[in-house]
């Protein structure tokens, strides 16, 4: 069975607790049952993870080229600013899609500018913690595509 890593960067243990304006109501651990179930129908394996440390997020990324074949990556607010990030991601030659609950681009100006975009096939935001599942959709098509 083929298997996806979906890594969730800092702050976002905070989510349903505050901001809700932005960020709705759903916790994490909500979103990650929603994946959960979303995989059991979809027939692949998910890793669900969340770190608030820049170096545990890279080391989850190294180990998922052994461990996965797809990364679906919210990496808050180090998408508009880790270039360590950028070259993990790049170094494991991995799908990869970056995904975020808000729409980026509506928001302030430093959040447009993202330093994951160029090694990631893929990106989807604004759609709240649906975009979870559209992410998943996505990788398993991408994963199909390449089987
Ligand atoms: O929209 C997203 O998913 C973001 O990745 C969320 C990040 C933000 O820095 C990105 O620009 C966009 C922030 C996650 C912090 O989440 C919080 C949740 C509740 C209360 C405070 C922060």
């Amino acid at each position: 069975m083929q298997s996806i890593l979906i890594l969730n960067g800092p702050n976002l243990n905070l989510l349903g607790q505050r901001q809700p304006e932005v960020y709705g109501t759903t916790t994490l651990d909500d979103i990650g049952e929603m994946c959960a179930e979303h995989a059991r129908r979809c027939g692949v394996e998910i890793e669900f993870a969340q770190s608030n440390h820049e170096g545990a997020m890279i080391d989850l990324i190294h180990q998922a080229k052994s461990l996965h074949d797809g990364i679906i990556l919210n990496a808050g607010a180090y998408t508009h600013t880790s270039v360590a990030l950028h070259d993990a991601l790049a170094s494991v030659e991995l799908p990869a899609i970056e995904l975020h609950l808000s729409n980026v681009h509506a928001r302030e100006t430093f959040r447009h500018r993202s330093y994951l975009a160029p090694v990631v096939t893929g990106i989807i935001c604004g759609f709240g913690a649906n975009g979870y599942r559209l992410a998943m959709d996505a990788m398993c098509g991408l994963l199909e595509d390449s089987a």
